[in-house]
């Protein structure tokens, strides 16, 4: 089917223009310049025309950080990949890079069969898989190199979670090792969780067990001590590194300074630390607070207050905007921690709401339009291998495309969100700008406020390496 989408704004990240995008089948087949003969036979020619008069027509959202189904602390996140991947498609956002899960002591390899035979057949979506290293030991250095073979070219490390996830720094600086060898992307937690689990241990012999203590026990020093560490041992290893949702002002300034020296450090951010912070949302009364419990955790009011990380967004010390999409319900999994905030499980969801909440962040005048585009898609899509397949709307690319309203306005809550959870950490936020019309491979998934999609349009995206490297 071809299909015209005309007399919208083409927003990319490096410009916008009025453009109309003729999609042929899956794919792209050309930008065309409004009233051109080009354009006028692509009309007559064209089997549907959607007409995006007021609309920004920009490309669907790249979500480089979700863990649909991740077990953690006995249970697991609620949303599958149908639902998730659903959500993911209502917010704008056409491709997830999901993490594969590797807990210490198991199989790399049977980890990831075992990641594939959940995703495949239910995603709305494209997909795509990190690879989460809970042990570096030999046979998992091994396995590195035939996972970049099979599109898998980027790994996550963990500075936390002792036991469970946990990387020494020789583990860690073997796997980095080995990137810089096979042209690999080590992504990492960055918090000091030796560290924490004792400040952990001694708030609870305290008796503090309530939700806020899960960020107290998480001091921000702790993770910019950690992301400092991780860039000496990628500066030792000559590996570059990426480090996943940055939350505090001092990581931030690490990652700034190793990148005006010159060095491959890059970083992401996500929604939860632009918007939420530990008094108000994690500090809430009774249990309320359990719903913030993440980790990093959300950081103080005045963190949030001094805006550090918009800035980072605009300076590009922070490359990308992703969730950390870990979705629990209050009943029955962050009632797990009633009485502890370590059994708490750790995560918020918010796949479906990243588009706007960045967006918001143009309304605030805190980005240009082209630089959420950048942040949301285009990057996440060079960082992660994926471009020019995703992340740009350019003849030969996936008509991955979204039409955004700027006239229109979301109001995020529990009662009409679609993930599978039972409160909003966003609730009552209202958005100035809606998501209209979703494509994803040239089908309509959302339209007129419904969903046209069907699990297993989304199919495996083998990657390719990192292009954004320095
Ligand atoms: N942080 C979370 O909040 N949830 C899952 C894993 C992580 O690192
Ligand atoms: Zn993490
Ligand atoms: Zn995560």
């Amino acid at each position: 089917m071809t299909t015209l989408i005309k007399n919208g704004t083409l927003v990319s990240a490096t410009g916008r223009h009025a453009a109309e995008v003729l999609v042929d089948g899956t794919t792209i087949a050309a930008v065309l310049q409004p009233g051109s003969t080009l354009a006028v036979s692509a009309e007559s020619g064209a089997e549907r025309v959607i007409d995006a008069t007021g609309k920004y027509v920009v490309p669907g959202g790249i979500d480089c950080h979700t863990h649909m189904e991740l077990p953690f602390g006995g249970t697991f996140a609620s949303d599958t990949f149908e639902i998730g991947t659903r959500a993911a498609a209502w917010g704008g956002t056409t491709t997830i890079v999901d993490f594969a899960v590797q807990k210490t002591g198991e199989n790399v390899r049977d980890s990831l069969e075992a990641w594939h035979a959940k995703a495949e057949g239910q995603c709305a979506i494209d997909y795509a898989f990190h690879m989460i290293m809970g042990g570096v030991d030999e046979a998992a250095l091994k396995e590195m190199d035939s996972l970049v073979a099979e599109g898998i070219t980027s790994f996550k490390l963990f500075m936390a979670y002792p036991g469970v996830f946990y990387s020494d720094d020789g583990q860690i600086l073997r796997a980095m090792q080995k990137a810089a060898n096979n042209g690999a992307l080590i992504s990492m937690h960055a918090e000091n969780g030796i560290a924490i689990d004792v400040l952990a241990e001694q708030a609870a012999a305290r008796g503090q067990t309530d939700p806020v203590y899960h960020g107290i026990t998480r001091p921000s020093r702790l993770e910019g001590e950690a992301t400092n560490r991780a860039i000496q041992l990628a500066l030792v290893a000559g590996a570059p590194v990426y480090f996943v949702h940055l939350s505090s002002s001092e990581a931030l300034e690490r990652v700034a300074e190793a990148r005006n020296d010159g060095h491959n450090v890059f970083a992401e951010t996500c929604p939860q630390y632009l918007y939420l912070n530990l008094e108000d949302h994690l500090g809430a009364p009774g249990f309320a607070g359990a719903g913030y419990v993440c980790s990093p955790p959300l950081r103080t009011r005045e963190h949030t207050h001094h805006r550090d990380l918009w800035k980072g967004l605009r300076t590009n010390d922070l490359a990308v905007v992703a969730t950390d999409h870990c979705p629990f319900c209050m009943k029955d999994q962050k009632e797990l921690g009633r009485d502890d905030f370590r059994a708490i499980p750790n995560g918020i969801g918010g796949v479906e709401h990243r588009m706007d909440l960045i967006y918001q962040g143009v309304v605030m005048g805190e980005l240009t339009l082209e630089r959420w585009v950048e942040t949301c898609s285009t990057t996440p899509a060079r960082m992660f291998g994926m471009y020019p397949q995703k992340g740009v709307i350019a003849p030969g690319s996936d008509a991955d495309i979204v039409l955004y309203d700027p006239d229109a306005t979301t109001e995020i809550s529990v009662d009409t969100h679609h993930m599978s959870m039972d409160y909003s950490a966003y609730e009552g936020i209202t958005i100035d700008g809606r998501v209209d019309t979703v494509m994803s491979k040239g089908r309509i998934l959302i339209s007129d406020d419904a969903y046209h999609g069907e699990k297993g349009h989304g199919v495996y995206l083998r990657r390719g390496l990192s292009t954004y490297l320095q």
